[in-house]
């Protein structure tokens, strides 16, 4: 069984599209991208990822032509896409961000795109206090509710890719792409399920900044080598740990330690180690590879 879906990237220059594209669905390192920003966009950078038998195509447009995609010939490139997340950053101001999604409103109409399920991300939230996202999240939803466009569906999120906000940014793109496939596809195979309870747990109890041997570390877990090397394997294929020779040792990634973090600080808000519905939740995102 398989589905195949389109997820659209759009919003206006530089608000981090493509950044968001790299560090969730490439598994790319935040301070990299943050101390070598990209260049601006141009076009559309479409890429094809698989999950099980399926396909997710994203496609990130070029803020810079924002005119082109909202014209008649350029708005052909939202056809038949499953979701659309238009992102804004935080400082840009709520007319400009309202505008935006009215424009969206329009496209959807236009081309029938009922079932599309439209979100908002307000990125770059580590720049200011939390008051002020929230409010600006609700003067928007406001906006909408009272105009009774863009559907009860429509929901916005505040993102980030820095430490304290990354694990959050994951779940809201894990939730959004849960949407897009149906419960059949979705259902994890129980193998799947331990091996992957057995990799997260891995990554929970590591200390992010250690350098560690692989022989010692599958004694320490009750594993024998080999088994350990097929775990590590997985691990780095999450963009979760990394070598330098061949997992004769082996260290986790910054993005495992911001992962991390943001799973340490749920448990600890909500007392209780939900392991499987996270696991459930993310299932998608982790395994999500790119076919490149
Ligand atoms: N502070 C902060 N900066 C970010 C964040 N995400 C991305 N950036 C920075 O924002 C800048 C623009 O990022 P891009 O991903 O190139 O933006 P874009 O939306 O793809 O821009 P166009 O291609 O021109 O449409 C880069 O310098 C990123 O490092 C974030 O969460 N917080
Ligand atoms: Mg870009």
């Amino acid at each position: 069984m398989y589905q195949n879906k389109k997820l659209v990237l759009v919003g206006p220059p530089g608000v981090g599209k493509t950044t968001i594209k790299k560090i969730f669905f490439d598994k790319k390192s935040p301070t990299q991208l943050l101390e070598m920003p990209l260049e601006p966009s141009r076009g559309i950078n479409s890429d094809a990822y698989s999950y099980l038998n399926s396909q997710l195509g994203i496609f990130d447009l070029a803020g810079q032509e924002n005119k082109s995609w909202f014209s008649k010939k350029g708005s052909e490139i939202f056809e038949r896409s499953n979701a659309i997340i238009c992102i804004f950053d935080i400082s840009n101001s709520l007319e400009s961000i309202i505008e935006f999604l009215i424009k969206i409103h329009k496209l959807k109409e236009e081309l029938d795109l009922s079932k599309c399920y439209i979100s908002a991300f307000l990125h770059k939230t580590d720049k200011v206090n939390p008051s002020y996202v929230n409010q600006k999240i609700r003067r928007i939803k406001e906006f909408f509710t009272t105009q009774h466009i863009l559907g009860d569906e429509f929901q916005i999120f505040s993102t980030s890719i820095m430490k304290n906000y990354f694990y959050d940014t994951f779940y809201t793109i894990s939730e959004i792409l849960n949407k897009l496939y149906d419960d059949s596809i979705l259902s994890v195979d129980p193998n799947e399920f331990n091996n992957m309870k057995t990799d997260i747990s891995f990554i929970l109890k590591n200390d992010a900044l250690k350098q560690y041997s692989t022989k010692s570390s599958a004694k320490e877990n009750n594993m024998n080598s080999e088994l350990m090397l097929v775990h590590l394997k997985r691990l780095e294929k999450f963009g979760l740990v990394k070598s330098t020779d061949k997992f004769e040792s082996f260290q986790l990634t910054e993005r495992a330690m911001y992962f991390k973090i943001g799973w340490e600080q749920e448990r600890n808000n909500s007392n209780n180690d939900d392991l499987s519905r996270n696991i459930e939740m993310f299932h998608v995102l982790l395994i999500l590879n790119y076919n490149n």
